[in-house]
């Protein structure tokens, strides 16, 4: 039962109020996104009211999981408050954007969430670093709260665990994610559906995006370090979160970095690592954070001021 830290106190948030906001990151990726809409699901099981409200437009990719058509994108300023807030998979509660107005003062917090270095920003902290995802968290919540699964929870946890474990490839996936995706198999839920809307179905533009990050591929330190970019020109469908993998792609390559231009001179980074060197680390010394193999910040400057700065960064971390 003790599976997470403050796993009861979570249990009696969510038993103890009856009308919830559920928000998550900004760029809400699959783990936001799923999570989000399997507690929507579990609290309407609960006959309570769940609202979901993200900080941007919600990720097309998952629109066939149930509920997506009630998601809603944050405005300025808020149309209502909330007094019980889930924040779900987000290491700062400043990450929520937009929706912290739609955070009543003196409201209650559920932080949920597996990133190491969260600040432990809620009144309840479930936050567990063992867990792959935000959705194996509630995978387990589920279980000690004695919940029904269907199918549709299922599928929502389901995209968010591969999600996050680039389909139980990365060291984030541990015995315990195995053993809540065979009970979400169980429930009866389309692998190759979920699998083929999370890293397929992508569209023409951002296939062609993916291939002028690749024609910008360099290799750097004794080729151990991959970087690409985008150009704001070239940033056309979103933001292109997973086109940095194709840095790790080359044999040898422990580090992969992708610059995205979002306004003319503003980066956003994501990084990548296959081995060694925590890139959560070097994100940080720029503002930003995330996991040990996976992370990203915002920078300003040139092309080339923005990419010798993390290479010297990088060029830190390199054993
Ligand atoms: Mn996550």
């Amino acid at each position: 039962m003790a599976r997470y830290p403050d796993l009861q106190a979570a249990r009696g948030f969510l038993r103890n109020a009856d009308t919830f906001l559920l928000t998550s990151h900004l760029n809400s990726d699959g783990d936001a996104i799923g999570g989000c809409l399997a507690l929507r699901g579990l609290l309407h099981q609960m006959g309570k009211t769940a609202t979901i409200v993200l900080p941007g437009p919600p990720d097309r990719h998952y629109d066939f999981l149930d509920g997506w058509m009630a998601i809603r994108q944050a405005r300025n300023p808020a149309e209502e408050q909330f007094d019980h807030v889930v924040i779900i998979d987000c290491p700062q509660r400043d990450r929520i954007g937009l929706v912290q107005g739609y955070i009543a003062p003196g409201a209650r917090l559920l932080n949920l969430d597996h990133h190491p270095g969260n600040s432990g920003f809620g009144h309840v902290n479930m936050v567990s670093t063992e867990a792959s995802s935000a959705c194996e968290m509630i995978y387990y919540l589920v279980r000690a709260m004695e919940l029904d699964l269907d199918t549709h929870t299922a599928s929502q946890l389901y995209a968010g665990i591969i999600f996050d474990t680039g389909g139980f490839r990365y060291s984030l996936a541990r015995a315990s994610t195995f053993d809540a995706a065979a009970a979400l198999v169980r429930q009866g839920i389309d692998l190759e559906r979920i699998a083929g809307r999370v890293f397929g179905s992508r569209t023409f533009e951002e296939v062609k995006q993916l291939g002028q990050a690749i024609h910008s591929l360099a290799l750097h330190f004794d080729d151990r370090v991959a970087t690409m970019h985008l150009t704001h020109a070239q940033l056309r469908s979103g933001d292109p979160e997973e086109v940095v993998n194709a840095g790790l792609l080359v044999e040898g390559v422990e580090v992969a970095v992708l610059l995205k231009e979002h306004e003319p001179d503003h980066y956003r980074i994501s990084l990548r690592s296959k081995n060694s060197v925590d890139v959560s680390e070097v994100a940080a010394l720029f503002g930003g954070g995330g996991h040990t193999k996976a992370s990203g910040c915002h920078m300003q400057g040139t092309l080339e001021q923005v990419r010798n700065k993390l290479l010297s960064a990088i060029r830190q971390h390199l054993e």
